[in-house]
């Protein structure tokens, strides 16, 4: 346990440095891959969240943050995939057609890999069809959608839009966001949820998702 709590503070700390060395010592100690991954990753990164929505923590120290859980996590990939531990969730995520902010979006999914989800990133300026292609082949439990420009903000309707013509929009859960973005806007162009930053959009996820 004491292994763990290291581990965690070190992630909330972002010490990049020292991160994986603990990951590995954790490891030959015999501590369960799982409770690594629970205990320390994402326990982890649910403060960081926390703490960044309450303005405690700011986007350098966040991404610093996710950085050593990465670090972290790409010490456990090997075993993770040995053990075929499932993801909690799959998510596609993409910035919509015509903007091409995408540092919220990197963010977001950061914090989401550090709840332990799997995440499709489709990058930015992404056009409709390509949420679609996803969401055919990835089939995931949630699309998520990020826009940062006045004018790009109805992408966001007309991919939901896309979506219901193309019959998938009832397989998946639709969370958007960025700056310009409201509750009022997400309910207008019927998104599931919306979240206003990085820290808070994991909660509303596993929320929509009914994950604990
Ligand atoms: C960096 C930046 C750029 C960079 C983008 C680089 C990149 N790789 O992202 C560049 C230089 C390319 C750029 C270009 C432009 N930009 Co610009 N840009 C910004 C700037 C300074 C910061 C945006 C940012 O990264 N914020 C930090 C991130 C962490 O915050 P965030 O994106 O809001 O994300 C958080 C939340 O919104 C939320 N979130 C985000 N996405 C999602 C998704 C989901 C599902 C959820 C739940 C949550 C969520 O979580 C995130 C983390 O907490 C803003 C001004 C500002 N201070 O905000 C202008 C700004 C967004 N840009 C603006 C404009 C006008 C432009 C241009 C049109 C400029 C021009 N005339 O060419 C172009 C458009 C290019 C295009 N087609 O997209 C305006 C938009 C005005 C408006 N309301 O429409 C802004 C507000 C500046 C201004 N005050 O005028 N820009």
């Amino acid at each position: 346990m004491h292994l763990i709590e290291k581990l965690k503070t070190l992630i909330i700390e972002g010490n990049l440095a020292q991160a994986p060395r603990a990951t590995q010592e954790a490891l030959q100690a015999g501590v369960d891959l799982r409770e690594i991954i629970d205990q320390g990753l994402i326990k982890a990164m649910e403060v960081v969240g926390e703490r960044f929505s309450s303005g405690e923590l700011y986007i350098p120290e966040m991404l610093l943050s996710a950085k050593t859980m990465q670090a972290s996590l790409n010490v456990l990939r090997p075993m993770i995939a040995d053990r075929g531990i499932k993801a909690k969730a799959k998510v596609v995520f993409g910035t919509v057609q015509g903007d091409v902010h995408d540092i919220g979006k990197n963010l977001v999914i950061m914090m989401m890999q550090g709840a332990g989800f799997e995440v499709y990133d489709l990058g930015m300026d992404v056009p409709p069809e390509k949420f679609y292609q996803a969401i055919k082949t990835h089939q995931p439990d949630l699309c998520c959608m990020s826009a940062l420009l006045t004018t790009t903000q109805g992408a966001m309707g007309k991919t939901i839009r896309f979506l219901k013509e193309q019959s998938v929009r009832q397989t998946v859960k639709v969370m958007v966001g960025g700056a310009p973005i409201t509750e009022e806007f997400s309910a207008g162009i019927e998104a599931d949820g919306y979240a206003p930053d990085a820290g808070s959009a994991v909660e509303k996820a596993k929320e929509l998702l009914g994950i604990r």
